[in-house]
């Protein structure tokens, strides 16, 4: 039957009603889906967008989004993306729902899903990944390292192309999920409202006041007042720069400066290393729930 379509119609091409198809499909799931972790499988589908795209090399042009390569087991058991099969698991049936889809195109509309679901800003976006083989596996190291401060934090996200102003905006995902001591060692969110994307993130980094943690795990900071959320030294490090402080403090300030920001580059993260053959202005936005209650 597929075939005799194919004869009169041609080839299957997806339009951005298809897509949009998929986002609510996914956005169901995640509505149905909700005794994950403090109630919501959104973050840890971001930081599946955001680890698939972050491991780009913009002298080499490897890694980024296109391939899909951490399906394989060299870079899936990359220390850094621990726990990510969970958000891959949680994919599957999309997957099979609308097989014309391909995991690496779908794993970073799942990411504009979560964010957009979470209440974030609008993230626009282009299809055209393909998957590829192992042999596209990018090498362990790529990812940042939340026991480094600033210096590592320039030349990793140096590597992608992205400069302080980036480095501070797409920080502010951390207002997103927690750290899970069998996943990273770390423990702890960094938020009081970890399933919902705002700028308080920036907030409680410049008006909290931040303490060493005192336990047997790696080093972390704690909040003085309520000893139940937690920072990174790498988040820690955009308070103690000033280049990167005077952002923290202008999205501290500005929650609709941090969406706006946020959305133009993480937009930027999702595509890199990606062959669109496409132009910019192909790309889409997606109606989110809250669009459609509206
Ligand atoms: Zn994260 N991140 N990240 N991040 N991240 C964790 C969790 C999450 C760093 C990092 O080491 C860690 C970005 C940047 C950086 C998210 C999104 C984005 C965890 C905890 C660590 C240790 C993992 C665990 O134990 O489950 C470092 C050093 C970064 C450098 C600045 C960027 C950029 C992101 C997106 C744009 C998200 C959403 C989570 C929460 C995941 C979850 O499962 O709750």
């Amino acid at each position: 039957f597929a075939k005799a379509e194919e004869k009169t119609k041609g080839p299957f091409e997806p339009k951005y009603e298809d897509y949009q198809k998929v986002y609510k499909t996914i956005a169901k799931l995640l509505e149905e889906k909700d005794e994950y972790d403090d109630g919501s499988y959104g973050p840890v589908l971001v930081r599946l967008a955001w680890h698939c795209s972050g491991t780009y090399d913009k002298e080499t042009g490897t890694g980024g989004s296109n391939g899909a390569t951490m399906r394989f087991a060299p870079e899936g058991d990359h220390g850094a993306n621990a726990g990510l099969k969970a958000a891959r698991d949680f994919l599957e049936p999309v997957k099979e729902a609308y097989p014309w889809i391909s995991y690496s195109d779908l794993w970073i509309l799942a990411g504009v899903t979560a964010i957009q679901e979470m209440q974030g800003p609008h993230i626009p976006y282009r299809p055209g990944r393909s998957d590829r083989d192992l042999s596209f596996c990018t090498p362990d190291g790529r990812l940042p390292d939340a026991s480094k401060e600033q210096k590592h934090l320039r030349a990793i996200f140096g590597r992608m192309g992205f400069n302080d102003q980036e480095i501070v905006a797409l920080s502010g995902a951390h207002a997103l999920g927690r750290c899970h001591t069998d996943r990273s060692g770390f423990d702890g969110p960094w938020t009081f409202s970890p399933t919902t994307l705002t700028n308080d993130y920036f907030k409680l980094l410049v008006e909290e006041k931040w303490q060493n943690k005192k336990w047997n795990g790696p080093k972390q900071f704690e909040d003085v007042t309520t000893k139940t959320l937690m920072m990174l030294p790498t988040d820690m490090a955009l308070v103690k720069d000033k280049s990167f402080k005077q952002y923290v403090d202008k999205y501290a300030r500005d929650n609709d400066a941090f969406f706006k920001d946020f959305s133009d580059v993480v937009l930027r993260l999702f595509e890199l290393g990606v062959p669109f053959t496409q132009g910019e202005d192909a790309r889409w936005t997606f109606k989110s729930s809250f669009d459609e209650a509206a």
